[in-house]
């Protein structure tokens, strides 16, 4: 984002615009909430409490415009290769794509293969859940274990948690990621190897973390039922066939996705096969029907009523022109409790970048946010402390379901008071005056009252977005996160970034190749002295 006149335009709406507050704006203007509210297929979205008026938004539009995110939105929909440092086209809109319409990368349509995977999923996940496909020793498989980390795991793992009330309850859905052996250890300890069913979950198939759980995993179960009972038990997503059959997966045991999904993106491929076992495809099918209902407001809406455009360029005000470079997502459901760790990937992999795409390094503005969150109203009793009276203001996403999945007794009403209110007391705050009277009026003497009105004001001025979905259904789950998918894109296009690549990932794993032998005394440490005395510190622990 050079200084453009999009740039210098926004300069000085920052320059004009900074002291004016959000109760400032709610006073002058009282049809305000209506006014920025955008009601979309059972998603009310309210963006008024952000600071910003008209011209701050006409501005922000310009900004849009300026970097052609129109024709941006296209070119990632009809298959360019917007992914440019690997030469990839990005279609995981084609994969939720039921208007019958091709989709040509290439020259070649890929909707066929979409199709064709998508109806051996359904085959194959009704087949498991009827009983019909049964492990080795004819028992039912009602253990589902994922294998797999990063892309392979938080989307599946996000939405089968989120999907809980649709679920199957005689399916039991397990998730193993990490490397360290007690993920794989703790679900081992659970399950018995005739009634489970793992999915080996890998876009390349060479993943360390995976390959090793997995090969654990096929090791407990060889142990159990033999080699044969492999084929029963094992089936593997990727995009790797040769390398899923040297593991010792039957290549006809294997889900097809291809590198036009990119792994933080492709909960919609083959690598939903854990959500359809959950809940049945019907519902998965259901969850891509939501995306693709946001696929379509997002490629077909002017920029001005468009709720992922709008939510990319108010956080590109608050990151850039006044330098907050924090963000929180706090779903008031309990459903939802794992839908921030699922977007941190999302927001921060996708454009936690710092090299352009005309391949400059960006030394004079900010890109991507440093995401947090969790589930309302558990993270009120923890770090909304910062977020009411913090030094810096922390920009809010809350999602709330007008009706709850378990309307029992008081309970929904409660938590939709709490979001409300503190969508509200982030705005309006509490000034010292306000808080002295309170206090006065509680009885307390002018010397605890000089005390405690300070530590008991508020600034307010905190701004939030604030999401109400009907209820929380596959299609609403669906459409909320291709609204966040859409988001992310909109913000990499005004930085001027490749939001689909993740070489920041690499440096590590590299390291970690090296030091591997040296922990276990095969090669000799050299690195600077820290890493080489913590290496000799822990053998020495380890002997
Ligand atoms: C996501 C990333 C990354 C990836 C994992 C797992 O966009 O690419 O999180 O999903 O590293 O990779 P595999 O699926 O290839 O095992």
């Amino acid at each position: 984002m050079a200084v453009s006149a999009g740039v210098e335009r926004l300069m000085n709406e920052y320059n004009r615009f900074k002291n004016v507050t959000l109760n400032d704006l709610f006073d002058k203007d009282e049809n305000r909430a209506l006014k920025y509210a955008i009601e979309f297929d059972g998603l009310y979205y309210d963006y008024s409490k952000n600071r910003f008026d008209d011209n701050v938004l006409q501005a922000l539009f310009e900004l849009a415009k300026e970097h052609h995110l129109k024709e941006r939105i296209e070119a990632m929909f009809s298959g360019e290769k917007i992914n440019i440092t690997e030469n990839r086209a990005v279609l995981h809109t084609a994969l939720r794509n039921f208007s019958g319409k091709p989709v040509m990368v290439d020259g070649v349509d890929v909707m066929p293969e979409i199709r064709r995977v998508l109806a051996k999923m359904k085959t194959f996940s009704d087949d498991v859940r009827d009983g019909t496909f049964r492990g080795a020793t004819g028992k039912k498989l009602k253990n589902i274990v994922n294998i797999g980390i990063g892309g392979s795991d938080l989307g599946p793992f996000m939405a089968v948690q989120a999907l809980q009330k649709y679920a199957d309850k005689e399916i039991n859905s397990y998730f193993i990621s990490n490397i360290d052996g007690t993920a794989c250890a703790e679900v081992l300890n659970k399950i018995k190897p005739e009634e489970t069913l793992f999915i080996v979950a890998s876009k390349t198939f060479t993943t360390i973390e995976t390959l090793t759980n997995a090969k654990t995993c096929r090791a407990w179960l060889v142990e159990a039922l033999g080699e044969s009972a492999v084929k029963n038990h094992f089936v593997a997503l990727s995009t790797n066939a040769k390398a899923v059959a040297e593991f010792g997966i039957d290549v006809n045991n294997m889900f097809e996705f291809w590198d036009f999904v990119g792994g933080r993106y492709s909960m919609w491929s083959a690598i939903g096969l854990s959500i359809a076992l959950a809940v049945g495809f019907e519902n998965f099918e259901d969850m891509l029907k939501g995306a693709e209902a946001m696929d379509k407001h997002f490629r077909e809406t002017e920029l001005e009523k468009n709720i992922p455009v709008i939510m990319a360029l108010i956080g590109i005000w608050y990151n850039d022109y006044y330098n907050i470079h924090r963000y929180g997502v706090i779903p008031y459901d309990q459903y939802l409790k794992f839908l921030p760790s699922y977007l941190q990937q999302l927001d921060m992999e996708s454009n936690g970048k710092s090299v352009r795409l005309d391949n400059k390094k960006i030394t004079d503005y900010a890109t991507g946010p440093a995401l947090f969150g969790g589930a309302g109203t558990d993270v009120q009793h923890s770090f909304f402390q910062l977020l009411h009276q913090g030094t810096e203001p922390v920009p809010v996403d809350f999602i709330i379901p007008a009706i709850s999945l378990n309307e029992s007794g008081v309970h929904h009403e409660i938590l939709l008071a709490n979001v409300l209110a503190q969508a509200e007391a982030l705005m309006k705050g509490k000034t010292v005056e306000e808080a002295a009277a309170e206090l006065r009026a509680a009885g307390k003497s002018e010397v605890e009252i000089e005390k405690l009105k300070l530590n008991k004001s508020f600034d307010g001025n905190r701004p939030s977005n604030m999401f109400v979905i009907d209820k929380l259904t596959p299609y609403t789950l669906g459409m909320l996160v291709a609204m966040y998918e859409h988001k992310v894109f909109v913000q990499g296009v005004i930085w001027e970034i490749d939001s689909f690549d993740q070489w920041g990932v690499e440096l590590g794993k590299q390291l970690a190749l090296k030091i591997l032998p040296e922990l276990q005394g095969k090669a000799e440490a050299k690195h600077d002295s820290s890493t080489s005395s913590l290496i000799a510190r822990i053998k020495k622990v380890r002997e």
